[in-house]
């Protein structure tokens, strides 16, 4: 498989600095050797910029740093459908704002494709504030809403090429809610799966579910990684913790799963904050998922099929 790793340095959607060292630490931790271990061939892309930002101003004050989450929206989401063409994107975050850019990218090469596309949303979170109802303004709490169409986004945010069906949207490791994301939300078809959801079923059951769903349309498969995923003991480096996270081996044996599908087309590896890191083992961890995703195992078993 040919690897393209694209390094986004957006740290404004969140509240704390630190995000735009997250593509660095994910190179020094050895992505790209992880990855050529396992027989891929990587090429990295180097990091992405913006150019010019032109002004918005929304209704809801509490939104900073618009424009430029805008201006990234557009540059991230153009990088996705190019480098798409011929391998699989991973995009170094960043914080999670920049899925509102790979996603809508990807969205679109799977239209062109012909190929329906699914999201599988890893995150304590769920990301599905609006524009009108974020109340603390930090654009990383908005993709999934966007990507999906809600309304609200036009004409601040780019017009979407291809709205994501939110019945191919599936969320698992959710704790955190605000109250206006979940009243939206439980009017739309997303799948989430909380942590209780993962305490009475298991994480396998869960997901092996979604593939099958996956695997019955040949769909193309994006998944979204947020460190905030992961319970904090195990990947402290993030703004966002919260308590009661997925532990070391579930987040392991989703990736092993999902290596075993074969379905995922691109990842996002968003929220890292070095600056927060306890030696980089947080940067370490997501190099280890990442290499699980992608086909690194201990011993070898018959592929399953979904
Ligand atoms: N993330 N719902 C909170 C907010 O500020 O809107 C948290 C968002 C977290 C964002 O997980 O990428
Ligand atoms: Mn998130
Ligand atoms: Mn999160
Ligand atoms: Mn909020």
């Amino acid at each position: 498989m040919l690897c393209k790793l694209i390094g986004i340095p957006l740290q404004s959607g969140a509240s704390q600095l630190g995000c735009e060292m997250g593509p660095s630490a994910l190179r020094i931790a050895g992505l790209r050797q992880a990855l050529t271990d396992l027989g891929h061939q990587v090429s990295d892309c180097g990091n992405l910029a913006i150019s010019e930002q032109r002004r918005r101003d929304h209704p809801n004050e509490k939104i900073h740093d618009l424009a430029e989450i805008v201006a990234w929206t557009e540059v991230i989401a153009e990088a996705a459908y190019r480098e798409s063409c011929d391998a699989m994107p991973i995009f170094l975050g960043g914080d999670h704002a920049l899925s509102a850019g790979s996603v809508s990218g990807m969205a679109r090469r799977a239209a062109e494709k012909g190929r329906p596309f699914f999201v599988l949303w890893l995150d304590a979170h769920t990301d599905f504030h609006t524009l009108e109802t974020t109340n603390s303004g930090n654009l990383h709490g908005v993709p999934v809403a966007y990507f999906t169409g809600q309304p609200g986004f036009e004409p601040y945010f780019p017009k979407l090429e291809r709205k994501v069906d939110a019945a191919n949207v599936c969320m698992i490791g959710i704790r955190s809610v605000d109250t206006a994301e979940r009243r939206a939300i439980q009017q739309t078809d997303v799948l989430v799966h909380d942590m209780r959801a993962i305490d009475e079923n298991g994480v396998a059951a869960l997901l092996r579910e979604f593939l099958k769903r996956v695997a019955g349309a040949n769909g193309m498969l994006h998944v979204s990684l947020d460190v905030d995923f992961l319970d904090p003991a195990i990947g402290p480096a993030v703004g966002t913790t919260v308590p009661g996270g997925a532990t070391f081996r579930e987040a392991h044996l989703l990736m092993e799963m999902l290596y075993d599908s074969q379905l995922v087309t691109s990842l996002d590896l968003v929220e890292l904050n070095p600056f927060l890191d306890e030696r980089g083992r947080t940067a370490t961890m997501l190099v280890d998922l990442t290499a699980s995703l992608m086909g690194r195992k201990v011993l070898d078993r018959p592929t399953r099929r979904y």
